[in-house]
C-alpha cells in the first residue's frame, strides 16, 4: 500500500466537522458542498473493490439524482454494472467517517485480503450539478492512491452503468457513449423494420433540466422523433424544479412547459435519467402512468412475444411497498405472473429480478428495468422457427435486450421499450390507462428530528420502531375502505416517507394525513 499517497492525497480533501455520512438507498446523498471528502473516499474504496476483483473495471457515479439542486452524492457501481453488493456498504460507511483513513483503509485490506497492487480501471461519470466537476477532481484523486481513473465527465447514471459493464464484457457493448448509443437504436430501428413500422417513434419529454436532455438529442434518427422540454443544464438552480419524475409522480400533476394535447403521450425522466414516467390528459384530467404501468404494459407485451415465438419462459414482477394494490391484483389475477416484494432501492429489486428467465422490475416511481437471463438469451438465439410470425417474435425478444439496459432502470431504454410495446401492439396511451383502474394514492413527506429511529419490517410495510406507533396506524387504517398506509425513513433525503391508498381520493388523502399527524412527537 503507498500509505505516503493516501495521506498526502487525503489531506487535500478535509472532513467537515460534525457531519456523519451514511450509505442509503442509492450510495451517499447530501448537501453537495460537503461531500468533498467522502467522494475522494469512496474513489479509494472503489478502486480496493477494483484490486479485490484482480483488476476488474468499477465505476463511480457522482450525482443526487431526483433530489433539489444544491445536493449531490456518489455510488460505486460493480463490473457486470450492478451496485456495490451490500456487504461493501459498511466499508464505504467506515472510510466516509473515518478519522483515521489509513488505519481504516488498512484494516479492510487486511479483512478482504486485498492486493492493492491488482488495482485496475475506475470509470467515472457525474450528472450536471453545480458541485459536479469539484467532487470529480475528488473522485480521481482518490481512485489514483491505488488506481486509475478515466472520467467520461457528464452521463446519465445507465450510461456509467454501461460504460462499466462494457470495459469488463466486450459482447455487451462498445465501450463508449457511442457505443451505447449505436446499441440502443440499431435494436430500436430493427423491431421497427421487422414491424414494418414507418411513422417515427414520438413523444415529448420532460428532462427535468438534466442530463437526460443533451443524451436523448444524441439518440434521434429517422424512426426517432423526440422533443424535450426542461432541457436547461446551464441554470444549475432549475434541475428537479417542477418538473421531472419525482415531480409528476409525487404532486400527480403535470411539469412546468408541458402543454399537453389530449389523449397524447408525455413522459418525465429524473435528473440523472434513471426513471421514467409516463402521462396523457383526457378532457384536460391527468392521468399518471407510473413504474406500476410500466411494468404491466412490459410484462405483457413480453408474454405476448413469448407465446408467438412458443418460447416457454419463467417470468416475475418485483415490486415494493409503494406498488398500488390494485396493480399488484392486475398483475396476479388478469396476468396471471407472480409477485415478489422488495425494500426500496433498486439493489434489493434487481437481485430478486435476477431469480427468474424474465424478471421485470419496477418501482411506483418509475425506477425500474426486465432482466434477461443470460440461459434465455441463448435459447431465444438459438431456437428454430416453423413460421415468420414466430421469426417475427423471436427477433424482437433478443432485441428487446439490446434496447432495455441490463444493467439498471434507464430512462432511455424504458422510453423506448414502452413507445416499441404501445405500438406494435396498436395500443394508445388511453388503452394503457385502462389496463386497470387504480386506488387513489399519495405520498407525503415529513421532515422529523431523527428519521433513523424509524425501523421497519416486511419489505418496509410496517414499522417495528419507534415503538408502539405501527399499532397507532393500523388502527387508523382500519377505518378506511380498502385502507393501507406506510412510514419509512427515506435513503436518499432527510424525510420520512408515508404513503397512503384507499377506495376514495378523498379517505386517501385523509388518512395520509391523520398519520403524518402521528409524526408530530418524532
Ligand atoms: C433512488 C433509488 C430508488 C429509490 C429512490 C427513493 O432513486 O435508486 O430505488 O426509490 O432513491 O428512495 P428513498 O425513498 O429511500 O429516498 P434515485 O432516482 O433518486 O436514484
Amino acid at each position: 500500500m503507498s500509505k505516503d499517497t493516501l495521506s498526502t492525497a487525503s489531506a487535500r480533501h478535509p472532513k467537515p466537522p460534525n457531519t456523519t455520512f451514511a450509505y442509503g438507498t442509492a450510495g451517499f446523498r447530501t448537501i453537495g458542498s460537503l461531500l468533498d471528502s467522502t467522494v475522494f473516499r469512496v474513489g479509494v474504496l472503489a478502486s480496493l473493490r477494483s484490486a479485490k476483483l484482480g483488476g476488474k473495471t468499477i465505476g463511480v457515479m457522482i450525482t443526487a439524482s431526483h433530489n433539489p439542486p444544491q445536493d449531490n452524492g456518489v455510488k460505486v457501481v460493480d463490473p457486470l454494472g450492478e451496485m456495490l453488493p451490500q456487504l461493501w456498504e459498511p466499508y464505504a460507511t467506515q472510510l466516509a467517517n473515518s478519522d483515521n483513513l489509513e488505519d481504516d483503509v488498512r484494516d479492510i485490506v487486511a479483512r478482504e485480503k486485498i492486493d492493492v497492487a491488482q488495482a485496475g480501471l475506475v470509470v467515472v461519470g457525474m450528472d450536471t450539478r453545480e458541485t459536479g466537476p469539484q467532487l470529480l477532481r475528488a473522485a480521481i484523486d482518490g481512485i489514483e492512491v491505488f488506481g486509475r481513473a478515466k472520467s467520461f465527465g457528464e452521463l446519465t447514471t445507465p450510461q456509467l452503468h454501461y460504460l462499466v459493464r462494457s470495459h469488463n464484457d466486450p459482447e455487451f457493448g462498445e465501450p463508449s457513449e457511442n457505443g451505447y448509443n449505436k446499441k440502443i437504436i440499431s435494436a430500436v430501428e430493427e423491431i421497427l423494420r421487422l414491424w414494418n413500422v414507418q411513422e417515427p417513434l414520438e413523444i415529448t419529454v420532460d428532462a427535468a433540466n438534466g442530463v437526460g436532455a443533451p443524451k436523448l438529442r444524441n439518440l434521434s434518427s429517422d424512426l426517432i422523433n423526440i422533443s424535450v422540454v426542461n432541457s436547461n443544464t446551464q441554470d444549475k438552480s432549475a434541475l428537479n424544479v417542477e418538473c421531472g419524475a419525482d415531480y409528476v409522480k409525487t404532486n400527480q400533476k403535470l411539469p412546468a412547459n408541458v402543454q399537453p394535447r389530449d389523449h397524447q403521450l408525455y413522459s418525465s425522466f429524473d435528473g440523472d435519467a434513471d426513471r421514467v414516467v409516463f402521462y396523457y390528459t383526457d378532457e384536460s384530467r391527468f392521468q399518471l402512468l407510473d413504474g406500476d404501468r410500466i411494468a404491466t404494459l412490459l410484462a405483457s407485451f413480453i408474454n405476448k412475444l413469448l407465446q408467438q415465438a412458443k418460447v416457454k419462459a419463467n417470468m416475475g414482477i418485483i415490486q415494493t411497498a409503494y406498488a398500488n394494490g390494485d396493480s399488484t391484483k392486475y398483475i396476479q389475477e388478469t396476468l396471471q405472473i407472480p409477485v415478489d416484494f422488495t425494500p426500496t432501492g433498486v439493489k434489493h429489486l434487481h437481485h430478486k429480478a435476477q431469480e427468474y428467465d424474465i424478471g421485470v422490475y419496477f418501482e411506483a416511481n418509475g425506477h425500474g428495468t426486465v432482466l434477461f437471463s443470460e440461459k434465455l438469451i441463448s435459447e431465444l438465439k438459438s431456437t428454430h422457427t416453423s413460421s415468420p410470425e414466430e421469426e417475427r417474435a423471436l427477433k424482437t425478444l433478443v432485441l428487446l435486450t439490446e434496447v432495455i439496459n441490463q444493467t439498471v432502470g434507464d430512462s432511455i431504454s424504458d422510453l423506448f421499450a414502452v413507445l416499441l410495446a404501445l405500438r406494435i401492439q396498436n395500443k394508445t396511451c388511453v388503452d394503457w390507462g385502462k389496463d386497470y383502474t387504480e386506488l387513489p394514492n399519495k405520498l407525503f413527506k415529513v421532515v422529523v428530528k431523527d428519521r433513523f429511529a424509524f425501523k421497519t419490517t416486511d419489505a418496509e410495510r410496517r414499522l417495528v420502531e419507534p415503538a408502539g406507533l405501527q399499532a397507532k396506524i393500523d388502527a387508523l387504517v382500519a377505518a378506511y375502505a380498502r385502507g393501507r398506509c406506510f412510514v419509512r425513513a427515506s435513503g436518499t433525503e432527510n424525510a420520512v416517507r408515508v404513503y397512503s391508498e384507499a377506495a376514495s381520493a378523498a379517505d386517501c388523502a385523509d388518512l395520509g394525513a391523520r398519520v403524518c399527524e402521528l409524526l408530530e412527537p418524532y
